[in-house]
C-alpha cells in the first residue's frame, strides 16, 4: 500500500527507551510503522510570544512532529474550552460546563495554527488521521488553506444526544466542522447514532444514505463505529513478567492473604471515584466479612491540574478516603490505599494481574482501556473478575463482566460482593469469553479498519 498516515493528536507520545506505550499511542504507532508517516501535535512546551515552526525528529520511518503553544492561547485552547466545555458536554455532565467566548475563539485559533504549521510536511498521497476533541474544527481549517487528501476523525469520548450538545453556544459549528472529515469514527453504535441524529436537523440538513454514508453541506462523508482494542498479549506478557517485581512483592506481603481489589483512572469526576469509594463503603458496611479481609488499591494519577474542578475532585477524594479509614481501620489493617501518582506500564499490569477484582465504574466513558487491560492481564488458570459500569463503551464488549451502574451505591457494593464470591469456574468461563472478545476486536484491528476506510474514501471521492 502507498501513502503515508499522518497523524494529528493534541499531545504527541515519542516513546521512551525502555518503556512499554499505552493505550492510543499502539494502535498510532504502529500504524504509522506499517504505512511510514508523521505523528504531529504540541510538545507540551509553552512560549510567550507566536510558536515556531514544527521540530522534526526522525525514528525509522516515523516523523515526529512537535510544536510549542503560546502560554494563554494554550490555557484558553486546553483548559478553556477543551476540558472545561467540551469535555463535560461530551461526557453529559452540563453540571461542569463552562464556556467563555474568548476561550472559544482561542480554541478556532490553536486549530488554524495546528493547520497553517502542518500544511507544509503533507504530500499529496498522505491520508491525515485526527484525534480527538481538541482538534474538531482542523479539517476544516485544512480545507480552506487547499487541502484535497482524505481526513478522518476519531473521537476518543462520548458523542452526546443533540438535547444536551445543544447546551454550548457553538453547537450548530461543532457540528458543521465534523462535516468537513471525509471519514468520522465513534466507539460505540450510541455515540454514532447520536452524531447521525444531530446531523439530521435542519440547521445541517444531512441526508443518511447506505453504507454509512452521509450526505452534508455539499460534501460526502462517512460515519462508522471503530471500537478500540488493546493488545491483549502485551498486557499478559507485561503482567506476568513484572509479577516478581520488588514493589509488588512488598505489596503482595503487605496484603498478607487479603483481596487486593484495584481501581486506576486519571483522576477526572467522569471516572466516578467518589460514587465508587462510597460503593466500597456500603460494602464493609453490609457485607461485614470483608472487614480486615478486602483492601481497595486505587492509583488515580492527577491531570488537567490548570483546571479548578480537577483540584477539587482530589480534595473530595481525599476526604471520603480519609473518612473510609478513619471508620473502618484498625492497627494493622487499613482498608483504602489511594495513590495519586503514576507508575510505570509493566508494574501496572502485575497489579491487574495480582487483584481478584478490577473496579472500573466511571459515570460516563467513551471506552475504557482499563477495563480491556485488567481482563487481558489476568492469569487465565485463576482470573480475577472485572466489575464495570453500563456507562463505559466497554460494557459493549465486556458483557461477561459484572455489569453495575456506578450511581448505584447499593448495586455496585453487591457487584464488587458478587466478584469476591465468584467459583473459579465462572470465573474461567467469564474470562475466556471477554478474552475472546479482546483478540477479535484488538488494537490493530482498529486501526487497520480506520486506515482502510480512511483510503477507501480517496477512492470513492
Ligand atoms: C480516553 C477516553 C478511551 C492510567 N494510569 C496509569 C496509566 N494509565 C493508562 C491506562 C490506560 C490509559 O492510561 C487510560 O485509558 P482510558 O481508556 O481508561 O481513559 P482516558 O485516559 O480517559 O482515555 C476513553 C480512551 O481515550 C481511548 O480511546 O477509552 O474512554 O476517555 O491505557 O493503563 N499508565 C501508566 N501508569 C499509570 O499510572 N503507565
Amino acid at each position: 500500500m502507498t501513502g503515508r498516515v499522518v497523524a494529528v493528536s493534541n499531545r504527541v507520545a515519542i516513546p521512551r527507551e525502555g518503556q512499554a506505550p499505552g493505550g492510543l499511542a499502539v494502535g498510532v504507532l504502529a500504524a504509522l510503522r506499517e504505512y511510514g508517516g508523521i505523528w504531529f501535535g504540541w510538545n507540551g512546551s509553552t512560549t510567550t510570544g507566536e510558536p515556531k515552526d514544527a521540530e522534526l525528529q526522525q525514528d525509522g520511518t516515523i516523523t515526529y512532529a512537535t510544536i510549542s503553544l503560546n502560554q494563554q492561547e494554550f490555557d484558553d485552547y486546553y483548559n478553556g474550552f477543551s476540558n472545561q466545555s467540551l469535555w463535560p458536554l461530551f461526557h453529559y455532565m452540563l453540571g461542569h460546563l463552562k464556556y467563555d467566548r474568548r476561550k472559544f475563539q482561542a480554541y478556532v485559533r490553536v486549530n488554524a495554527l495546528f493547520a497553517r504549521k502542518l500544511l507544509p510536511l503533507l504530500q499529496d498521497d498522505d491520508v491525515i488521521w485526527v484525534h480527538d476533541y481538541h482538534l474538531i474544527p482542523l479539517a476544516a481549517e485544512l480545507r480552506r488553506a487547499g487541502v484535497t487528501q482524505p481526513i478522518g476523525f476519531f473521537l476518543h469520548v462520548p458523542f452526546p444526544d443533540y438535547d444536551v450538545l445543544r447546551a454550548l453556544p457553538v453547537h450548530e459549528y461543532l457540528l458543521r466542522s465534523m462535516c468537513a472529515y471525509d471519514v468520522v469514527g465513534f466507539h460505540t453504535l450510541g455515540d454514532l447514532s447520536s452524531f447521525q441524529q444531530c446531523l439530521l436537523r435542519p440547521e445541517i440538513g444531512a441526508d443518511l444514505l447506505p453504507g454509512g454514508r452521509i450526505s452534508a453541506l455539499g460534501r460526502r462523508l462517512v460515519a462508522d463505529v471503530f471500537p478500540i482494542g488493546i493488545d491483549p498479549a502485551q498486557c499478559a506478557e507485561l503482567g506476568a513478567q513484572h509479577q516478581s517485581d520488588r514493589a509488588v512483592e512488598r505489596l503482595q506481603t503487605s496484603l498478607q492473604q487479603r483481596s487486593l481489589i484495584i481501581g486506576v483512572d486519571r483522576l477526572d469526576y467522569s471516572k466516578g471515584l467518589p460514587e465508587r469509594f462510597h460503593a466500597y463503603q456500603r460494602l464493609l458496611e453490609h457485607y461485614p466479612a470483608n472487614r480486615r479481609n478486602v483492601v481497595l488499591l486505587q492509583i488515580a494519577p492527577p491531570t488537567r491540574s490548570g483546571v479548578r474542578t480537577y483540584a477539587e475532585i482530589r480534595a473530595e477524594l481525599e476526604g471520603i478516603a480519609g473518612h473510609i479509614n478513619g471508620r473502618f481501620a484498625e492497627v494493622d489493617w487499613v482498608p483504602v490505599r489511594y495513590l495519586n501518582r503514576s507508575y510505570d506500564r509493566g508494574m501496572l499490569m502485575a497489579l491487574y494481574r495480582y487483584a481478584r477484582v478490577g473496579l472500573v465504574t466511571p459515570v460516563r466513558d467513551g471506552m475504557n482501556l482499563v477495563a480491556k487491560e485488567y481482563v487481558a492481564a489476568q492469569d487465565p488458570e485463576d482470573p480475577g473478575m472485572l466489575v464495570l459500569s453500563t456507562l463505559a463503551g466497554a460494557a459493549r464488549e465486556l458483557r461477561e463482566a459484572v455489569l453495575v451502574n456506578p450511581y448505584d451505591t447499593d448495586g455496585v457494593a453487591e457487584g464488587i460482593q458478587t466478584a469476591l464470591e465468584m467459583s473459579l469456574d465462572e470465573r474461567r468461563e467469564r474470562h475466556q469469553a471477554m478474552l475472546a472478545t479482546l483478540r477479535q476486536n484488538d488494537i490493530s484491528r482498529w486501526r487497520q479498519r480506520f486506515v482502510e476506510a480512511l483510503k477507501a474514501s480517496r477512492d470513492t471521492h
